[in-house]
């Protein structure tokens, strides 16, 4: 059995980012679900890993790992497998692209987030879908902006993914689930269909729990 433990949840955009690092890596890990429904992230056992709450957390070569970006530039230099590129100018603007996504758009449409403003309105369904079409929506024709730049390729960031990359799949999966329109959005989604086509990134996407 694999030494190495991701505590995530399948639906969870951040975990998934994760998931598309290890596997990009083909580090042999084993998955152990935390179940957000069930608020099994606020439980002794997981707040004892994670002071947060929060999912994902990677435990890798003896060291208990929170935030997926942390956790993403950490298999990076240790393995080397080119995440972020070697210049400066380059990391500078895979970190600039990840951040978009992971501290702009996903930070306010984060369960935590969406189940506090649920209990503030009337119709907090209602309340709940225009939010996430809003901040989804005017996040993502952002980016689509920021991929209008000489160094885009056929990925987020040159010709081979990225960090960027492992932020912008989860981030389109989320968009789709919540209805955002993102048909103007014509270089996320050639990229994403991209991404979406390895097999690292397909390996990586959320799968329902099945019973038992
Ligand atoms: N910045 C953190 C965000 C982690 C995060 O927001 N995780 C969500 C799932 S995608 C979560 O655990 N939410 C549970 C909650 O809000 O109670 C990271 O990148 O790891």
């Amino acid at each position: 059995m694999s030494d190495t433990v991701l505590f995530d949840y399948w639906r969870s955009s951040a975990s998934y980012r994760v998931r598309i690092a290890l596997n990009m890596l083909g580090e042999d890990f084993r998955a152990v679900s935390i179940d957000l429904l069930a608020k099994s992230q606020k439980s002794e056992e997981h707040l004892a890993r994670n002071p947060q709450g929060l999912v994902p957390v990677l435990d890798i070569d003896g060291h208990v790992f929170t935030q997926s970006l942390a956790i993403i530039e950490y298999l990076d230099e240790t393995r080397h497998p080119g995440f972020l590129p070697a210049d400066p100018v380059g990391r500078q603007r895979v970190r600039q692209l990840s951040y978009a996504i992971a501290m702009e758009i996903h930070a306010v449409c984060n369960t935590g987030v969406i189940a506090e403003l649920m209990t503030l309105v009337d119709d907090g369904e209602a309340a709940r879908d225009a939010w996430m079409r809003k901040f989804i929506g005017d996040g993502l024709a952002a980016f689509e902006k920021l991929l209008d730049h000489p160094a885009t390729g056929t990925f987020c960031h040159g010709d081979a993914p990225t960090m960027a990359d492992f932020c912008l799949v989860p981030q389109v999966y989320n968009a789709r689930r919540w209805n955002v329109d993102v048909s103007g959005l014509p270089r996320v989604l050639d990229i994403a269909g991209r991404c979406e086509a390895i097999a690292a990134f397909a390996k990586a996407r959320p799968n329902p729990p099945t019973a038992h």
